[in-house]
């Protein structure tokens, strides 16, 4: 198998690499830790390791040290469409290298071959009671297939650490090729009165979700491929990705740990970001019976700021200027339907929200995150239950933490265990900083 045959050529060079750093380096200082970080979320707190994707403050994320842009343009796409093969990206992730057309196909063939979904996980979801929220519908699945766990398996009956590798990623091939299926099933069994639709094994696996999600405007599985490529990763500071690492790291497989992941992007400042901006655009579209004037939104985004409250999409942690998968969504919302007024209002939203933020002053990044527009191309295709919106994020993840996992266990990545003190420790060593020397 192709992934097999590129990680295993390129392991004794990465082992090597890692070796010599932590045996001559290993007391050199990558940065300082203080109380603020300690209290404030590990906020930029430099512990964690990945080769695989890299958020830069101004440039937005790199994967593999591409742009979004030169992702979308240089990654090989189906006949005929505009957005790469998911398959494609995987491999990106997974191996370092742009791969060719035959390349992409070899991982989308993977997938096609791994991709039915035992009946049982099916029951598992049917029996859950149908007001069910739809993440925890997602993450019981993937739960509910650690059963087929390959290097469960083989770490109980013997397996060398050099070896968990290839375990792990027959695992995250078997899991990943599985999710659009699951996530369509959960889609259309709550929201379409339970009329499935089984997959085409004709179709590539973003054109799948598509097509199972029962959507048929032309466009969506294009969308799909942007979507699951856009947020399929973002280094490893992240909750989810974090979650997954940290469970990952107790040698739990990648289902335990996945599973655990989706649970964090579950959370309201995760992955639910996404239908809170869209709820927002929804409640100016209503207040003005349609799309505002410029006027009229800077003064309705004032009164959201005064009321206390934040402009959901704007802003970010470690980003200073327009996320570029804000941008390429917008791109797409412009060449498909500049004229759809969801659409038309978010991107007026751009026009007018960071000046208001700019001329407020506080947050650090008034340029828009990803969550801006996603929602509002889903609504433009009629998928509106918004509480779906984090399932295919979480479609998208698992395709980064997975990556992730493969190369953690490639590389012997070991438990985590970092150290926590007491308020009162903390008080000792702030009094004896004070003590001048
Ligand atoms: N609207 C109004 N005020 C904002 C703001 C926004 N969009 N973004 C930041 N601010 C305010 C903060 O609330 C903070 O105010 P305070 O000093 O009174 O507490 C001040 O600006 C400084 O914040 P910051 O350092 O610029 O941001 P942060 O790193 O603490 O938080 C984020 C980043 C994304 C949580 C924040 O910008 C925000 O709340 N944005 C709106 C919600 C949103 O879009 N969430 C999606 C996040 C995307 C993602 O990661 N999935």
């Amino acid at each position: 198998m192709i992934l097999k045959d590129k990680i295993a050529s390129q392991l004794p060079a990465w082992r090597d690499r890692v070796k010599k750093l932590v045996k001559e380096s290993s007391s050199v200082k990558v940065g300082e830790v203080n109380i603020g970080q300690v209290y404030g979320g590990m906020r930029d707190v430099k512990s964690l390791v990945t080769d695989i994707s890299y958020v830069d403050p101004n440039e937005g994320i790199r994967f593999r040290g591409m742009t979004i842009p030169e992702v979308l343009a240089q990654l090989p796409k189906p006949p005929g469409k505009e957005m790469p093969y998911v398959g494609g990206l995987y491999y990106l992730l997974i191996v370092g290298e742009v791969p060719n057309t035959a390349q992409a196909l070899e991982v989308e063939n993977e997938w096609k071959a791994r991709m039915q979904v035992p009946p049982y996980v099916f029951a598992v979801l049917d029996a859950m009671p149908t007001d069910t929220h739809p993440m925890t519908m997602f993450s019981t699945a993937i739960l509910a297939l650690q059963r087929e766990s390959l290097f469960a398996h083989k770490y109980h009956t013997g397996l060398k650490k050099d070896e968990y590798w290839d375990p792990t990623l027959e695992d995250s091939l078997n899991l990943t090729a599985k999710l659009p299926t699951i996530a369509a099933y959960i889609y259309r069994s709550k929201y379409k009165e339970g009329l499935i639709i089984g997959p085409d094994p004709d179709l590539d696996w973003g054109g799948n979700f598509a097509y199972m999600m029962g959507v048929e405007a032309p466009g969506y599985d294009d969308l799909a491929r942007l979507y699951f490529i856009l947020h399929s990763d973002h280094e490893s500071g992240n909750v989810s990705a974090h979650a997954t690492h940290l469970v990952g790291s107790a040698l739990s497989d990648i289902y335990y740990a996945g599973s655990a992941g989706m649970n964090g992007l579950a959370g309201p400042l995760h992955g639910l970001a996404n239908q809170e901006c869209l709820g927002w655009l929804l409640s100016v579209y209503n207040k003005f019976n349609g799309v505002p004037t410029k006027e009229q939104l800077r003064q309705f985004a004032w009164d959201t700021l005064n009321s206390g409250v934040v402009i959901p999409g704007y802003g970010h942690a470690v980003l200073r200027k327009t996320d570029p998968r804000f941008a390429a969504q917008l791109d797409f919302g412009n060449a498909h339907f500049p004229q759809d007024d969801i659409f038309h209002l978010a991107a007026l939203v751009y026009d007018v929200v960071p000046d208001v933020l700019k001329e407020q002053g506080k947050a650090k990044d008034p340029w828009p995150n990803v969550d801006a527009i996603s929602g509002a191309l889903q609504y433009h295709y009629g998928v509106r239950e918004f509480d779906f919106y984090t399932v295919m994020f979480g479609v998208s993840r698992m395709l980064g933490v997975t990556a992730n996992a493969i190369w953690a266990r490639a590389l012997g990545q070991p438990i985590e265990r970092p150290k926590s003190l007491t308020t009162a420790m903390l008080e000792d060593i702030v009094e004896k900083a004070k003590i001048p020397a």
